[in-house]
């Protein structure tokens, strides 16, 4: 009987492509990459990878031809495929926003009342209109969108954001939010049990390589009088490492630290009398 593998739609090229093979590259999950192909297989670990557009991914996954995929939030609830998202992946951060022309005096949503709105996501925007109770055109296009009002197609448009600057090029404000998004990892409904348990095992590594990218791991030397203190300031995963150092009177500690509160605990330990302070990325955290 061939063993289980796991199938996982990628994006074959665009905007998560590199940041999806890289998630699985960290996972420690080798396999050749895509550029004109439409799957491979995983060296090391029981997979194979599906080099997909973005769109045709939700229903892929609800299909079953793939078990799990990786896309954006604005593609899944545009498409209302019957699938479950799993874990946002902390990339390709964007939000589907309304925007007008620069100069019009936009006063809320009943701005839009009787306007025409070109958009790619006419499901969302029908959402969001329904929910706010207006009543508008939605003009479906398929590319281009911030065009559609210089050239007299629509007064608003809702796109994708992430800079801003192509709404800024083409002499447009954004006035609403729909929807933020970001890459997520979703799967089938009903995945049989092998396939579940392989699917646990990355959401495992997964998990490990998101809490070290946010954690950082740091060694600083400690005068003994104030290590008290100095300790007290590193959370740590337990409590800090400490060990003597050769020269009297001085310890060395190690401990993890959390990327937000990084530059705020370095001011502490360096007024508490921490020398020599070190801080090297984590590779995986295990815990
Ligand atoms: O070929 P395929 O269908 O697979 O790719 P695609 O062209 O449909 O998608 P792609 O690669 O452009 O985007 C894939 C996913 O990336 C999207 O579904 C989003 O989840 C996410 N993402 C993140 C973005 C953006 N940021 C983004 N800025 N997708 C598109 N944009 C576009 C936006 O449509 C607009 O044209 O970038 C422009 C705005 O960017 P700023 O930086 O000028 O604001
Ligand atoms: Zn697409």
């Amino acid at each position: 009987m061939p063993s289980t593998k796991l199938k996982i739609a990628i994006q074959k090229s665009g905007r998560l492509y590199d940041d999806s093979l890289k998630l699985l590259k960290d996972c420690g999950i080798d396999f050749k990459d895509g550029i004109n192909k439409l799957k491979t297989e995983a060296d090391n670990f029981p997979m194979e990878v599906f080099f997909l557009r973005d769109d045709d991914i939700p229903q892929y996954v609800e299909d079953a031809v793939a078990d799990i995929g990786i896309v954006g939030e604005n593609v899944i609830y545009e498409k209302n495929k019957k699938v479950t998202v799993m874990e946002k992946l902390g990339f390709g951060k964007c939000r589907l926003s309304v925007a007008v022309g620069r100069n019009e005096r936009y006063d809320g949503p009943a701005y839009l009342s009787n306007k025409r709105i070109a958009t790619t996501y006419p499901v969302l925007v029908s959402g969001f209109l329904q929910k706010k109770n207006i009543i508008a055109e939605i003009h479906e296009i398929s590319g281009s969108v911030e065009i559609a009002p210089g050239i007299g197609l629509a007064d608003a448009i809702a796109d994708l954001v992430s800079s801003g600057s192509t709404l800024f090029m083409n002499g447009l404000k954004e006035v609403e939010t729909i929807l933020h998004s970001e890459a997520v990892l979703i799967r089938h409904p009903n995945l049989d049990a092998g396939r579940h348990e392989i699917l646990e095992k990355l959401l495992f590594r997964i998990r490990s390589v998101h809490k070290a990218r946010h954690t950082k791991y740091i060694l600083l030397n400690a005068p003994n009088a104030n290590l008290k203190e100095i300790i007290s300031l590193l959370p740590g995963m337990k409590s800090p490492t400490v060990l003597p150092l050769a020269e009297p009177g001085w310890s060395s500690v190690h401990s993890v630290v959390n990327e937000n509160e990084f530059w705020d605990i370095i001011e502490k330990l360096k007024s508490a009398g921490a020398q020599g302070i070190l801080v090297v990325p984590i590779e995986k955290m295990i815990l």
